[in-house]
């Protein structure tokens, strides 16, 4: 559980009730389409769920991390489609927080605060696990950049407001050749692929992001030219936690289902609950749920306190993705037939959490984050 202040209790409750009336069942039919959810997202912004993280000096609600993880939790309980959308437009303020000027930061905060979204355009099509292979190119025109080169898996690729893009502006320097560049929609030659048709997630917008001569002014650089992996690599520190909670989010919703089914299903002449083989799948179940709370609400809170948690980060995020298939294979065990029937909840949550496992870095990926940070260089 989380511990709130009375601020936290009342947004927790009322994004509780949004979800429950508005999002819970309407997400099923977008499921299945696979088209992403315009109403709703929008009815989320106006709450203010795509701002979350926007800090308080630039219009944000300044909340603390633990009532962030809340919020975050109850949103893909309900959908992890709208976790997605919602988590994926506050990553993309995190570059210009950690190496942006004051204006880039204001603006990518008032597009957030005015319901926009934002996008983190870093992997490419021979660049996902190996980020610092990317091919685009931003080639340096008079005060401009001109920037050429496909993005692939972008959430929001398709309906943001603005795009953080690295592309290599030194490409003899390898990752010191990247930079990062803050672009607006609209911006001639910067247009979206077509949506992916996704095994889970669905009612999340994925695309590829294409620039064609894309000319960008030199202020669009965040930060210095060359230090955009870096600085990606910091961003993902950040939010690799909150992957973590959102597999928690996966987890609940498997043990909440499994419970309830638990409680109304009879076999030889009882609930199926009253069984020891279920009740002890439904304890090791809430073990793996709260511990992968906890956990991504400790990296979370590090970052609050100013301590270190890049290691802590991905052990959130590694143990809660691979948890997260465990715990929503096991609901559908307990579910038997109906769980792999699509007419109940839980083969959508094991369709979404595969996800975190492979989103924001693979668990391989977190593994050498991890095995990197405890065994140093020898
Ligand atoms: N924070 C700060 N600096 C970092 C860093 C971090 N977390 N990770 C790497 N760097 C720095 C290194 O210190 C190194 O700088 P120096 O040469 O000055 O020492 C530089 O960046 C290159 O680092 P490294 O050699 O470790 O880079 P690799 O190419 O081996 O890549 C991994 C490292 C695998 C960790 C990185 O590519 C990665 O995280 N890949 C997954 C990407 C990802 O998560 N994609 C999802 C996209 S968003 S959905």
């Amino acid at each position: 559980m989380y511990i709130l202040d009375d601020e936290g209790k009342d947004l927790l409750a009322t994004v509780k009730e949004f979800c429950e009336k508005e999002v819970k069942e309407q997400c099923k039919e977008y499921d299945v389409s696979g088209e992403w959810p315009k109403d709703i997202n929008d009815k989320a912004s106006e709450m203010g769920l795509n701002a979350l993280e926007v800090p308080e000096e630039y219009g944000g609600l300044g909340l603390n991390k633990t009532t962030i993880a809340a919020l975050y939790e109850e949103m893909s309980k309900a959908d992890a489609g709208l976790f997605t959308t919602m988590s994926a437009a506050n990553l993309a303020m995190k570059p210009l927080l950690i190496a942006g000027r004051e204006d880039q930061i204001q603006r990518a905060a008032t597009l957030l605060l005015e319901g926009g979204y934002g996008a983190f355009c870093l992997t490419e099509p021979m660049a996902g696990s190996d980020a610092s292979n990317n091919k685009t190119t931003a080639v340096k025109d008079g005060d401009d950049y001109i920037i050429n080169g496909r993005k692939c898996f972008i959430t929001n690729g398709g309906i943001a407001d603005f795009y953080i893009v690295t592309a290599m502006t030194d490409k003899e320097k390898g990752v010191k050749g990247m930079s990062a560049f803050l672009v607006e929609k609209g911006t001639p030659g910067l247009s979206a692929g077509n949506e992916e048709n996704k095994m889970g997630i669905r009612t999340s917008n994925t695309t590829d992001v294409v620039f064609e001569d894309m000319r960008v002014p030199a202020s669009a650089l965040i930060g210095e030219e060359g230090t955009g992996f870096v600085t990606c690599m910091e961003t993902l520190d950040i939010t690799r936690a909150l992957m973590g909670i959102g597999a928690t989010g996966i987890m609940q919703r498997c043990v909440d289902e499994a419970v309830a089914y638990s409680k109304q299903r009879i076999t030889f002449g009882q609930p199926i609950g009253k069984f020891q083989a279920i009740q002890f799948m439904l304890a090791d179940m809430e073990i793996k749920t709260e511990t992968a709370r906890q956990m991504s609400l400790h990296a979370m809170q590090l970052q609050e306190m100013g301590l270190p948690y890049s290691k802590e980060s991905a052990i959130a995020k590694c143990y809660s993705g691979d948890m997260a298939v465990q715990v929503a294979l096991d609901a559908i065990q307990i579910l038997g037939g109906y769980g792999y029937s699509r007419e109940y909840p839980v083969e959508k949550l094991l369709r979404d959490a595969k996800i975190f496992q492979l989103y924001e870095g693979t668990n391989q990926i977190q593994r050498m984050v991890i095995s990197r940070s405890i065994m140093g260089k020898f």
